[in-house]
């Protein structure tokens, strides 16, 4: 009895995959579906399968040519997909979801499994076509990179053999021409290029989507899973969707023809909020493994306390700037962007940072070198239901407010579901940290390594101030807590730039006089 041959791509694409077995000369080819495993068709007395007219017709009335196969004995082999070293350092990550399962057949390019790393979750993909024969890991189980995830019984003529991807790059998908699909219940992606991921080719795929329909937003057109969620939503709720003629997202201009309404009612929030706190009772004492982002909490933290943390806090009047954020706020809205204080906070402190450039920098771990950094790269901490992240926005410095509160909608959103990635995560350069929206006045920030200052906002309060002329005034207080590392940074720098900023959002009118 000869071995099983996995099938090849084309195969693979319709959940179908070839065996034969030769008994005294006698070759038997099948063609077998792995979900529903029946055997539908079955060629006895075949002694090559190379011959070029052979064809092979399918129960299901569809053709496949044999020539398309070919067959050596034992042509499959058994391979370890190996976790792949996925850069910034990280070493091991956490299973969250898998998308197969054992038996599985699997074409290049499918996703395998979603890991999080204490950095960014990640979705890996295979690039070649097999069958799925075991899983490492169980969900939340740690997997190391450089150790097998899956064992992929593939051809041995699979030259692809050992390349995965994440899907972190757009990958171009799209197939030829002559590609059809099998039966008529069967759904087949459109012909041609389209830039997108693995994992919302699959979406598409399970919600039997054209990629044709959806308009991509992304870089040169890739369609983002966003994307493919409002044309997903839209098509719920028997809204359009937009077309690819037509721009899906809203786009980050001032447009002088648009009217603004007046800054009156508060917009529905975009993000989901969190779920009320509840009380937990605990029978007994449980211990848990840090994993995920707490594991990188817990990594960046002991490595931050090595470091001499200078403090220095103030007050800042934000009176005319709670004034003024009600009129951005409509502005925004008009634009599809829910505009809070953050942008304005951001903003400044990018501002400020461009007289200070010392604390837009890092330093090396032994403290020997500093570099300053060329882009305001400034990170938002952000609480999580997966707990605290803290994403960061790029290139503050040549950004519209409006830009920015668009990237915090967008962080924000990710952040909500678990999806931010790599990239929304590293390359930071400065923090910002606003646990006013939770509550509290004064914080006592740790900085984020290899950064050198972190700012902690406070609430903005209603409270009694003296005016000018003496007399007593309602006006909105909020604290500003900043940390910076003492090795590097000395106090009078972290002052003068702290009253830099402080003079931005206090008279709002200097900020938008000075900025680029
Ligand atoms: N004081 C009072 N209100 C504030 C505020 C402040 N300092 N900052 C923001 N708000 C308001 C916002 O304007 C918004 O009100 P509107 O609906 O009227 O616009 C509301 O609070 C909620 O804001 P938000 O949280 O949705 O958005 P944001 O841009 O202000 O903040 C983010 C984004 C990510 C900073 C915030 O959601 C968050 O996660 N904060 C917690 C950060 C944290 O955990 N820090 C501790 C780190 S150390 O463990």
């Amino acid at each position: 009895m000869a071995g099983v041959a996995s099938c090849r791509a084309g195969l693979a694409a319709r959940g179908l995959y070839w065996q034969y077995a030769r008994t005294a000369g006698i070759t038997t080819l099948c063609i077998q579906n792995h979900k529903a495993p029946q055997r539908l068709q079955h060629l006895p007395q075949l002694s090559s399968l190379r011959t070029p007219t052979k064809r092979v017709r399918q129960q299901g009335g569809v053709c496949l040519s044999a020539r398309a196969f070919h067959t050596t004995p034992a042509a499959h082999k058994l391979v370890p997909f190996i976790l792949a070293d996925i850069g910034e350092g990280i070493k091991e990550v956490v299973v969250r979801e898998w998308f197969v399962k054992e038996g599985d057949v699997v074409a290049q390019f499918d996703s395998i499994c979603e890991v999080q790393s204490d950095k960014a979750s990640v979705t890996i993909t295979s690039r070649y076509d097999g069958v799925i024969r075991k899983l490492y890991h169980e969900v939340d189980d740690t997997a190391l990179v450089g150790k097998p995830l899956v064992d992929i019984e593939v051809s041995k003529e699979d030259d692809s053999v050992g390349a995965e991807v994440q899907e972190g790059e757009a990958i171009a998908v799209g197939r030829p021409a002559e590609d059809t699909a099998i039966g008529s219940g069967e759904f087949t992606l459109p012909k041609g290029k389209i830039l997108t991921t693995p994992a919302v080719r699959r979406i598409a795929m399970e919600h039997k989507i054209d990629l044709y329909d959806v308009q991509g937003t992304g870089k040169e057109g890739r369609i983002l899973k966003e994307d493919l969620l409002q044309y997903l939503e839209a098509r719920k709720s028997g809204k359009k969707a937009p077309t690819p003629s037509a721009p899906a997202r809203p786009v980050v201009t001032m447009t002088p023809d648009k009217p603004v309404p007046p800054p009156t009612a508060a917009p529905p929030k975009a993000t989901p909020s969190l779920p009320p706190s509840m009380p937990v009772i605990l029978g007994e004492d449980k211990q848990v493994a840090i994993k995920g982002f707490q594991r990188a909490m817990v990594k960046s933290m002991t490595q931050a306390m090595k470091i001499p943390h200078f403090g220095y806090c103030d007050e800042i009047d934000m009176t005319a700037l709670v004034g003024l954020r009600k009129e951005l706020k409509a502005m925004a809205e008009v634009h599809g962007v829910r505009f809070s204080y953050m942008p304005v906070f951001i903003k400044a402190a990018s501002m400020a940072l461009s007289h200070f450039p010392v604390l837009n920098a890092s330093v090396d771990e032994k403290c020997e070198n500093i570099t300053y950094k060329a882009s305001h790269n400034i990170g938002l901490a952000m609480d999580t239901s997966d707990g605290l992240v803290v994403p960061n926005i790029k290139g503050v410095q040549g950004l519209t407010l409006l830009e920015v509160a668009a990237e915090i909608n967008r962080l924000q959103e990710l952040g909500s579901r678990g999806g931010l990635k790599t990239q929304d995560i590293t390359g930071g350069t400065f923090t910002l940290s606003n646990i006013g929206t939770i509550g509290g006045t004064y914080a006592k920030p740790v900085i984020l390594p290899p950064e050198v200052a972190i700012g902690a906002i406070g609430k903005i309060q209603v409270l009694p101030r003296f005016d000018s002329s003496g007399n007593v005034t309602k006006a909105h207080i909020m604290q500003i807590s900043w940390s910076a590392d003492h090795r590097v940074i000395d106090g009078a720098t972290m002052a003068r730039f702290s009253n830099l900023w402080k003079s931005f959002l206090e008279n709002p009118a200097t900020m938008i006089v000075h900025m680029k």
